[in-house]
């Protein structure tokens, strides 16, 4: 054991003096980075995907709580010089540890060797980056590329569960926003959850708490993002429990756009709040071709609707959904 502790400590004087920073830049550590939500993961966060340029985001590497204590600390996060610098940092360690940053080399580090550093309250380190003017636009990934925790004697050690977020630069950010509402039903629940995602994959996630409205009869709530990418495709995706869920295509320009978005309990294809016989009617209006809730006088289909009034596992709208809807409200079944 003994060995093994000399070992890692002569590691982090080792790491610690290969990171030396320019002449005058040692001893001025930026002014403390304030603790945000992000800090409850385990592993690597940021607080913003999407970015532009001279943006500021908090990347924060979090260890989770655990009744152990961390003999050894070597905690470090590399970034794309290019495209980001360290403005400000803080690490939540500051006893005997040797902290430091380089802006040319592209990281944030922490090495502590023999600390004995009770990890009851979690240990987090968090370096705010600044976006630079010459990023050139695209992904980057944020990487964390040492994460030694551990304690040699019990044999804790730090398995994280993020080790790398990408992050989007783009010249322009517009915000995304939409209006959720839902005719006021039983059995359905009041937070509606929403994912957008672009075209890389990056997603953006909020929740919606829905308040009645008593005037329109409606719960109402309303969701933005302020971080979304000029002239680009986003895919939204609404869920509240009880309703079916909706997925729209946005086409996002080099404004911010907002959409009205309305949900509905599986089957209420006319969106009086209840499955009825006139839902039923609904569906039959449009198997037959006639102008419906579903298609529109413009002929123009509404997906959403078609996905409500589609409440049987066939491949497609057929009469047996409108059978399935008048066998629910003769209670002949018990749910949609
Ligand atoms: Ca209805």
């Amino acid at each position: 054991m003994k060995k093994k502790r000399i070992l890692s400590a002569l590691v982090a004087a080792a790491a610690a003096f290969c990171f030396v920073l320019p002449p005058g830049r040692a001893a001025v550590l930026p002014q403390p980075v304030t603790a945000s939500a992000e800090d409850a993961a385990d592993g690597l966060t940021v607080s913003k995907s999407k970015v532009k340029y001279g943006d500021y985001i908090d990347v924060t590497v979090n260890v989770p709580a655990v009744s152990a204590n961390a003999d050894t600390v070597e905690i470090r996060v590399d970034f794309d010089p290019n495209a980001f610098e360290v403005t400000s940092w803080r690490p939540q360690l500051t006893n005997s540890a040797l902290t430091n940053y380089s802006n040319t080399a592209g990281f944030f580090v922490i090495a502590a060797a023999n600390i004995n550093y009770s990890l009851s309250n979690g240990l987090t380190v968090t370096g705010r980056l600044r976006v630079k003017n010459t990023a050139s636009a695209g992904a980057y990934v944020l990487r964390l590329s040492s994460y030694d925790v551990c304690n040699y004697d019990t044999g804790y050690r730090w398995t994280p569960v993020v080790k790398e977020k990408t992050v989007k630069v783009a010249s322009n950010l517009v915000s995304v926003s939409g209006t959720i509402s839902v005719k006021a039903s039983d059995n359905i629940g009041d937070t509606a959850s929403v994912i957008m995602t672009d075209s890389d994959d990056v997603s953006m996630s909020t929740s919606v708490k829905l308040s009645f409205n008593s005037s329109t009869n409606m719960y109402e709530g309303t969701y933005i993002f302020n971080e979304a990418e000029a002239n680009e495709r986003y895919t939204v995706e609404i869920t509240i429990p009880g309703c079916k869920p909706r997925s729209d295509i946005l086409s996002v320009g080099s404004t911010s756009l907002n959409s009205e978005m309305i949900m509905r309990i599986p089957g209420d294809v006319d969106g009086d709040g209840k499955v009825g016989a006139s839902d039923a009617t609904q569906v039959l209006k449009y198997l037959v071709g006639t102008r419906s809730e579903i298609r529109g006088a413009n002929g123009v289909i509404d997906k959403y609707l078609l996905s409500v009034a589609h409440v049987t596992n066939t491949s497609e709208l057929s009469p047996q959904d409108a059978t399935q809807i008048l066998r629910y409200v003769a209670r002949l079944t018990p749910t949609l």
